[in-house]
């Protein structure tokens, strides 16, 4: 967030704050207005004393006080603005966010609070199905129901969806589009193709041989074009029409001549993370889908463009510029300053068909989606020539983290191998939970010593069977509140692995859970750390430690950090991995196995690494098993 839209943003909400407390209105309103100011300035108000602040139309003299005040805090470290905290302590934070339902205005929503002790959504859904909410004043049924339908509305929009129920969905579309007669081609772009952890809406490029190459109302009013029939272009491509009735589309936003915006079903999970229960979701969960229609010539250029991010986009924009050229989803062409735009004049492009021709073209290495996110790393590729070997799929040579029936796992043991064996593994872990982990079925000291002799049996079995895969005695052990471990040193040692993980005391303030972690990381007989915030996307927080500290800690000591694969956890997030990968820290990227199913996440974990630009080489689960051995039983010594 800029500072421009830092300060518009508390204006904004100091505005409703004024209004919720019953304030002087005009108050409130000089507040709203001063913050759609300063958000469409040019300059940061950073730069602006106050005769420049209070020169601007809508800024008075005590708002322009309070962006100096905030600017002032701000450069010191500590944004704020005194009166706007004053009011945030006096107003249930719950209720800002009833006042952005649509429909719902400060004076209503100070009712409720005031006279039905309404503080939040869940109060607010509460008070609709008691039907108390009727006893307001000028609150009849009708009104009930349009908040109703606002409530619902912003909970679809606001949310974003884990990746791990997007990416099944996206690709099961896909499969149903490559079905439909004339289709060449499907791809999935957007924020899904970047392996976000999580994704606002589906994009899926499809590529047909009869895809109308312009903007199709363009076309139908030049004359040049006339032999295409007006109402023929502006009809829907026959690809859209039955993307638009497949089975799972439940709603159609809108739909064009080359594009569709639908809400399809979202399937849920079976596994052990359902990934959205009835608690969740009170009725069949949708998610939007954009598919567009896109000739081959072009295709290259709008996946570039509709794959994004955004940023990316504009930076590449303005390196074509740069070069007098200007870039669109159409091609790259020569600029000429003409309005038309120039696919429309039949310029013929320098580069549309595919992705690398046009990064060529544009002077810099083939960027792979996933880093297409910070504008500041085109110049570097650009620099190096190049862009950093990325961890791959077909990289990971292990897993180091895994449970089996033992403790919550649905796995035996050989299970767990097999499912190993098929992916090409030349070592798994077993790893199952520790003692204070009850619910888990967390193993004592004497089931975990049992389980280290099963271990050592069943590696000689796999040998006798000329099976080439390594069976890891370990343990996934507690990382305790105060930082110390669920086992003593003397059982830890016994092991060829311990990942150490934070299972409960998640919501620690920072500092103590950066204590926490800290010790164990730099405890002599831990290996990785497993899952370390312990957050749960649109979930859980988890623990907020000081992740530098983290990281310098895990270098010194040789201790991998965990992706958790899972698509519930990803945990690392991709902006640690990436600070862990300048640091020169080393990455575990594993999938906390507890059904086979569980396997299948690996590709969650590669896309996070991969966003964090993990290199092969830092990465545990990608070295040869001579390496990774001589890794583990360098600890405790
Ligand atoms: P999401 O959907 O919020 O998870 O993230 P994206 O990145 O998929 O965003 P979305 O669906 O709004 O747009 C898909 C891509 O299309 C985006 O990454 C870049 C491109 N795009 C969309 N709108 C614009 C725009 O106004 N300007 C530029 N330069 N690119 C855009
Ligand atoms: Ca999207
Ligand atoms: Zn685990």
């Amino acid at each position: 967030m800029s500072l421009n839209e830092a300060v518009a943003q508390r204006l904004s909400e100091m505005s409703k704050l004024l209004e919720l407390l019953g304030e002087n209105q005009f108050k409130a309103i000089a507040h709203s207005r001063a913050a759609r100011v300063v958000e469409s300035l040019a300059d940061s108000v950073e730069s602006m004393d106050k005769p420049a602040l209070v020169a601007l139309d809508g800024i008075g003299d005590k708002i322009a006080d309070k962006i100096l005040e905030f600017c002032a805090s701000a450069s010191k470290g500590s944004p704020h603005i005194a009166e706007h905290e004053k009011m945030l302590k006096q107003v249930p934070p719950g209720l800002l966010e009833i006042l952005d339902i649509p429909g719902l205005g400060p004076k209503t929503v100070r009712a409720m609070w005031q006279e039905l002790k309404i503080t939040d959504k869940v109060s607010l859904k509460k008070a609709i199905d008691s039907g108390s909410l009727l006893k307001l004043p000028r609150m009849g049924e009708k009104a009930v129901e349009k908040i109703k339908s606002g409530l619902a509305l912003g909970e679809e929009a606001t949310r974003r969806i884990a990746i791990g129920l997007a990416l099944p969905m996206a690709e099961r579309i896909a499969d149903e589009l490559r079905a439909i007669k004339g289709v060449q081609r499907v791809e999935i772009a957007g924020s899904l193709r970047r392996g976000r952890e999580t994704i606002a809406d589906i994009d899926l490029l499809v590529q047909t041989a009869d895809a109308p190459g312009v903007a199709p109302k363009l076309r139908s009013s030049a004359k040049s074009k006339a032999t295409t029939s007006k109402s023929k272009s502006d009809e829907p491509h026959p690809v859209i029409e039955a993307f638009c009735s497949l089975p799972d589309v439940r709603d159609v936003i809108s739909k064009g001549p080359t594009r569709a915006s639908v809400r399809a079903v979202i399937n849920l999970h079976s596994g052990r993370w359902k990934g959205g229960g009835p608690d969740e979701h009170p009725k069949e969960p949708t998610m939007q889908v954009d598919v567009r229609v896109i000739p081959d010539r072009s295709f290259g250029a709008a996946l570039m463009y509709f794959t994004g991010s955004k940023d990316h986009n504009v930076a590449l924009r303005q390196r074509a510029l740069a070069q007098e050229q200007t870039l669109n989803e159409y091609g790259l062409f020569p600029e000429d300053e003409e309005e038309t735009p120039p696919q429309d004049r039949g310029i013929s492009p320098i580069a549309s068909k595919t992705e690398a021709e046009i990064y060529k073209a544009l002077g810099l290495p083939y960027i792979p989606p996933e880093l297409r996110e910070h504008p500041a790393d085109i110049a570097e590729f650009q620099k190096a020539g190049k862009v950093p070997k990325l961890v791959d799929l077909a990289d990971i040579k292990c897993d180091l983290h895994a449970h089996t029936t033992d403790s919550d796992g649905r796995m035996s043991m050989r299970e767990l191998v097999e499912n190993a064996l098929k992916r090409g593994f030349h070592t798994i872990a077993v790893t199952d939970h520790s003692k204070s982990s009850a619910i888990a079925n967390g193993l004592s000291p004497e089931r975990l010593r049992d389980q280290i002799k099963t271990i050592r049996a069943l590696n000689k079995a796999l040998k006798s069977e000329g099976l080439d895969i390594r069976v890891l005695a370990g343990s996934e052990v507690d990382i305790l509140a105060d930082g110390s471990l669920d086992f003593d040193d003397e059982l830890l040692a016994e092991l060829d692995i311990v990942v150490a993980s934070p299972h409960a005391a998640l919501s620690q303030d920072p500092a103590t859970a950066t204590k926490r972690l800290l010790k164990a990381i730099s405890h002599p007989l831990v290996h990785i750390i497993g899952h370390p915030t312990g957050r749960l996307i649109n979930r859980r927080h988890g623990l907020d430690p000081a992740m530098d500290e983290l990281i310098t800690a895990a270098k010194e000591h040789r201790t991998a950090l965990e992706i958790n694969a899972h698509w519930m956890r990803l945990d690392l997030r991709d902006v640690h991995v990436r600070a862990a990968t300048r640091a020169g820290a080393l990455i575990a990227i594993d999938c906390d196995d507890h059904e086979s199913s569980d396997f299948d996440n690996l590709r969650f974990g590669i896309s996070t690494a991969r966003r964090g630009m993990l290199t092969p080489d830092q990465c545990v689960n990608a070295w040869p098993r001579e390496k990774l051995l001589a890794w583990l039983k360098s600890k405790g010594r």
